[in-house]
């Protein structure tokens, strides 16, 4: 009798969870979303006995192999072992290969087959294959991401999703100048962005509160300029070290990291460590505050420039991304006539080092070398003459995407000068059409910036940066005509216990309608 009630109890068990599990591909609420998917009949299952296989014995693929296998034990209790292809090919495969078949899919892109026997992730790079991964560990019940083992049914429904990016520049920027970060609040702020596919990390190094990288010739850079933060706090630095460990943890999620050095203003830090690099030679004090466009470097001395040159110098030989932002904004004590001939020189040190430059809109001002970029923030005219000068935009209209904006007037963190914006402000705007003389053809993608002056914890970071940043990674990945509000809000609701479940410190904005 007893064996037969538990027998009839395990399959109530399997009975409800199979009502639970999503009945199709396309019924899945994915972010970004992908370019297309097709639902078809049955469903994968992942057990214990599945094994992961890679293709070409290509060591790259192992290491993904090895990437996803590693998020899928914890919740699962599964051995899953990352095998190379040719091994015996059993049900509940998963198999990861490349090929340059489609052409379409881009260095990005993915083709995920779910096959009621076997799921195949196929891209061009592994860069594709990176971001399947992303898109498989969404297709999965949200338990996966759960750390403890789970009685969960690891089913997906069967299709199949083609997949491949809008814009190739989909960043993310954190503040590390105003509230210092340790490097692993820098480390999950990648995984984070990672999971909805950015792949560039903007670290702001340098502004007037604090020096963050260490320069090994101007070593008072960190010993005075990083020793304080907003606020009179403790401020801190990282070493080279450190900051080539922040590189290699982005690499291995495939997000090139572009370091800032704020420049001419945004650099009262670095004028108290030095007095040299002051006109009148006298060291400023330490600031601790957060106002903004009173400081410049001494744009008439030419030890500003070896400075500079010592700097980017240091930075761009421990830098594998092909970008130095050299900052450029709110130099408001610089005159015009300074500025523009210091911003050509910086530019001319940058491109010496073979380091393309980027700054804010405001550099647009100077003579453009090619293969720039505009980052634009704040006046549309400047990002619109960096185009008429050949340069390539990156839409960062703080009007949508400053994180550090308050939702509303009751946000207690962050700010407020460029209005408060909404969870739908920031999803509902599309880059291509945003500017007059700014289209899709001059504009190298998009970038959520978290300016730091009111924010002190990961957790703050996390209360600001989500869901907003969700929005704008659905921009920069989404086909355009896939662009709608009323249908992402639900996606984005959808995603409630997964972004509870990875402790996700998010804004539950009451404009979305969370998933129960
Ligand atoms: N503007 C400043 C930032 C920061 C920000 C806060 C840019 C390019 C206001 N410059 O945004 O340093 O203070 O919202």
């Amino acid at each position: 009798m007893l064996k037969f009630s538990l027998i009839a109890g395990l399959v109530m068990l399997q009975i409800t969870l199979m009502a639970l599990a999503p009945t199709s591909l396309s019924g899945i609420s994915l972010i970004p979303k992908p370019v297309s998917i097709t639902s078809t009949d049955g469903h994968f299952s992942l057990t214990s006995k599945s094994i992961i296989s890679y293709s070409n014995q290509d060591k790259e693929l192992k290491r993904l192999g090895d990437f996803l296998a590693e998020r899928l034990r914890p919740a699962t209790g599964f051995a899953l072992t990352v095998q190379p292809t040719g091994s015996k090919q059993i049900v509940g495969n998963i198999s990861i290969s490349l090929s340059s078949g489609d052409p379409l899919l881009g260095d990005e892109g993915y083709l995920l087959t779910i096959k009621s026997d076997r799921v195949n992730l196929i891209a061009r790079k592994p860069a594709g294959i990176f971001n399947g991964i992303q898109t498989l560990r969404q297709l999965f019940p949200a338990k996966i991401e759960c750390t403890t083992k789970q009685s969960d049914l690891w089913q997906i429904p069967a299709g199949e999703i083609r997949d491949f990016p809008e814009y190739a520049y989909r960043g993310a920027m954190l503040d590390v100048a105003r509230h210092f970060f340790q490097i692993e609040d820098v480390k999950r702020y990648i995984d984070l962005i990672a999971l909805y596919k950015m792949n560039i990390l903007h670290l702001h190094l340098s502004d007037d509160q604090g020096w963050r990288i260490e320069i090994k010739k101007w070593p008072k850079l960190t010993s005075v300029g990083g020793s304080l933060q907003v606020g009179g706090g403790k401020g801190g630095f990282y070493t080279q070290e450190q900051y080539k460990e922040i590189i290699n943890y982005a690499a291995a999620r495939f997000i090139v990291v572009i370091p800032e050095i704020d420049m001419p203003g945004h650099t009262n830090a670095a004028l108290a460590s030095y007095p040299e690099l002051n006109c009148n030679d006298q060291a400023t004090a330490l600031y601790t505050g957060t106002e903004v466009g009173f400081s410049s470097l001494c744009t008439k001395k030419p030890i500003t420039y070896q400075f500079i040159a010592d700097v980017f110098g240091e930075i761009a030989s421990i830098t594998p991304g092909p970008y130095l932002h050299i900052g450029g904004d709110e130099s408001h004590v610089t005159k015009l006539e300074d500025y523009i001939p210091f911003v050509n020189m910086v530019q001319e040190i940058v491109v010496k080092l073979g380091k393309q430059v980027i700054g804010w809109d405001e550099i647009a001002l100077s003579s453009l070398k090619p293969n720039s970029f505009v980052q634009y923030w704040a006046e549309a005219e400047n990002a619109v003459l960096g185009v008429r000068k050949g340069a390539k935009v990156i839409m960062s209209p703080a009007d949508n995407c400053y994180l550090d904006m308050q939702y509303d007037s009751t946000t207690t963190l962050g700010l407020h000068w460029s209005g408060f914006v909404e969870v739908d402000k920031s999803y509902n705007w599309d880059p291509a059409t945003l500017v007059k003389g700014i289209s899709k053809e001059n504009i190298a993608g998009v970038e959520a910036p978290l300016w730091t002056e009111t924010m002190v914890t990961m957790s703050d970071i996390e209360y600001m940066a989500f869901p907003r940043l969700l929005g704008i990674a659905d921009i920069g990945w989404r086909s355009p005509s896939s662009a709608n509000w009323n249908e992402y809000k639900i996606r984005l609701g959808n995603q409630k216990e997964r972004l509870k479940l990875l402790k996700i410190n998010f804004y539950p904005s009451k404009q979305i309608p969370w998933a129960d």
